[in-house]
């Protein structure tokens, strides 16, 4: 037995301290970019994406129609692996043929056109999205036609997000499905929405026009693309079915692939590793996790990983600590993970990026994990709140919640993440299947982050992740000083609860 010689630290107990701030540091010359993957520092990275958020694998959060809209922003999502084989490869082909035709310009339809008219232009552009402009400027009605069938074959299932949205925004209007652009805006602004439903005569649901803003997506960099002009999109596998899963996923153009398991510490998943390199060489990339201390950083880095995801127990939907009495606070994690990747690079000239999961809950802890040395963050109940997330709406007491269920959970039960030996079965729950405030778009969400994490950066003097890296300065904050920003967060609370 050993005892470590040290408290377990969460990502709340550090504070940021401003570095000098110099004129070239502003939100434009701020780069998020980071790469995904192992590399020497003198090599381009196999990936890079353009923001250092992906999302959680998992069946509340990681779908095609998330995994687009993330991509679009910058991100990248990682279609979940607890489903046969064959559905997620489905997935995976559902992100991968659309078309990344953000080209705006490409398309520019009048604005009385009516929506017939824009289906059978992006078709014959073989474009999913469009812009519409009054008068040649970049500001207009972003249009996207899209079949709810392309995401969700059972259009019925009022438990899915599209369509419940969808069925919400037909309570306010059910506009026809010859209703014009410039109409359909109307309808938009008025009624606040930000999707309207198109239906046929026996008022079955066909497709959704959704309203964005240009801007919004200036965001979407060459970084999300491939080179064949598609989104980028990961997917998640286990150490039990690898064979036949990989090559399936990989046949469906997966980008990046990820082990999946709450312990990655294990011989399984360094066979599951010398089981793609032997096969693919360097042209499959795949990560492994997740982990706590340097020992299991070096053994699953040793085994080839392309990244290595830390974090046990820290999930915000997770019971592992409290079941199984294993993980560590998440700061306490990465800080002895980053000094072992360190370490490797020193000794190898290979850098292995990491990437930090579980327990973000807010924007500051995504800046304080990136500050402590993570390259990139991974997020469940963050992209959970979202429009684009599969998991049900629900209203409840007048408020908008969304499920969101942790792979541990009865409702999940994903046993290939979580082996307890038992076969099939879960011996016991690690997670628990709850709600969590519904909070919009993800657009807007994530373009939010980004300028949160931007101001982060130039208060700390730094304009990339690097530089990040190696400049901050972190302070553990007492329990003294946590609770007075619990305080401050109460008071600037309050006015809002009492409706003032
Ligand atoms: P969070 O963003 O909701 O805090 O955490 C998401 C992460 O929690 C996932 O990426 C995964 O590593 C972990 N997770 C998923 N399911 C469970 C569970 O049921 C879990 N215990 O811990």
């Amino acid at each position: 037995m050993k005892i470590l010689d040290e408290v377990s630290r969460t990502l709340n107990e550090y504070l940021l301290l401003p570095n000098l701030t110099t004129a070239d540091c502003t939100p434009d010359t701020v780069d998020l970019s980071v790469p995904l993957v192992r590399h020497r520092l003198d090599e381009q990275p196999a990936i890079r994406v353009a923001t250092p958020l992906t999302s959680a694998i998992m069946s509340a959060v990681s779908s095609p129609r998330l995994a687009i809209a993330l991509a679009q922003c910058g991100g990248l999502s990682f279609i979940h692996q607890n489903q046969p084989v064959e559905a997620q490869a489905a997935m995976v082909t559902a992100v991968k043929r659309h078309k990344a035709g953000f080209r705006f310009s490409d398309i520019n339809i009048k604005p009385s056109a009516t929506l017939g008219e824009v289906a059978t232009l992006l078709e014959s552009a073989e474009r999913d999205v469009a812009v519409v402009t009054d008068d040649g400027s970049p500001h207009g009605l972003f249009v996207g036609l899209i079949s709810t069938d392309d995401f969700h074959p059972r259009r019925h299932d009022l438990g899915d997000s599209v369509e419940s949205r969808m069925r919400r925004a037909a309570d306010l209007v059910t506009a026809p499905p010859t209703v014009s652009l410039s109409e359909a805006n109307t309808l938009i602004w008025d009624h606040r929405l930000d999707v309207i439903p198109v239906v046929d005569d026996e008022g079955l649901l066909h497709s959704i026009v959704l309203r964005r803003d240009y801007e919004l997506h200036k965001q979407f960099r060459n970084e999300s693309i491939d080179t064949d002009k598609r989104f980028r999109v990961g997917a998640g596998v286990n150490t039990h079915d690898y064979r036949e899963r990989i090559p399936a996923l990989v046949d469906a153009g997966a980008d990046l692939l990820c082990i999946d398991s709450s312990d990655g510490y294990s011989v399984w998943q360094a066979d599951t590793l010398k089981f793609v390199r032997h096969t693919y060489g360097d042209d499959v990339r795949i990560g492994a996790g997740n982990v706590v201390d340097g020992r299991a950083f070096r053994y699953l880095a040793d085994a080839g990983a392309d990244f290595v995801k830390v974090g046990i127990g820290g999930g915000s939907i997770c019971i592992t600590r409290d079941q199984k009495g294993i993980g560590r606070g998440q700061a306490s994690a990465l800080i002895d993970v980053v000094e072992a990747r360190d370490a490797y690079l020193r000794e190898t000239g290979v850098y292995v990026p990491l990437c930090c999961d579980g327990g973000l809950l807010t924007d500051s802890h995504m800046a304080v994990a990136l500050a402590l040395g993570a390259d990139f963050v991974m997020l469940g109940r963050y992209f959970a709140r979202f429009d684009e997330s599969p998991a049900p709406l629900v209203r409840v007491g007048g408020q908008f919640f969304k499920e969101y269920w942790g792979e541990g959970s009865n409702r999940a039960r994903n046993v290939t993440r979580y082996e307890h030996g038992g076969g099939n079965e879960l011996a016991f729950e690690e997670g628990v299947d709850g709600y969590v405030p519904y909070a919009g778009s993800l657009y807007d969400n994530v373009d939010t982050t980004i300028a949160k994490l931007k101001a982060t950066m130039i208060s700390c003097g730094a304009t990339n992740l690097p530089q990040f890296h190696e400049n901050a300065v972190l302070v553990p904050v007492s329990q003294q000083s946590f609770l007075q920003n619990t305080a401050e967060i109460q008071l600037r609370d309050r006015p809002s609860d009492t409706g003032r």
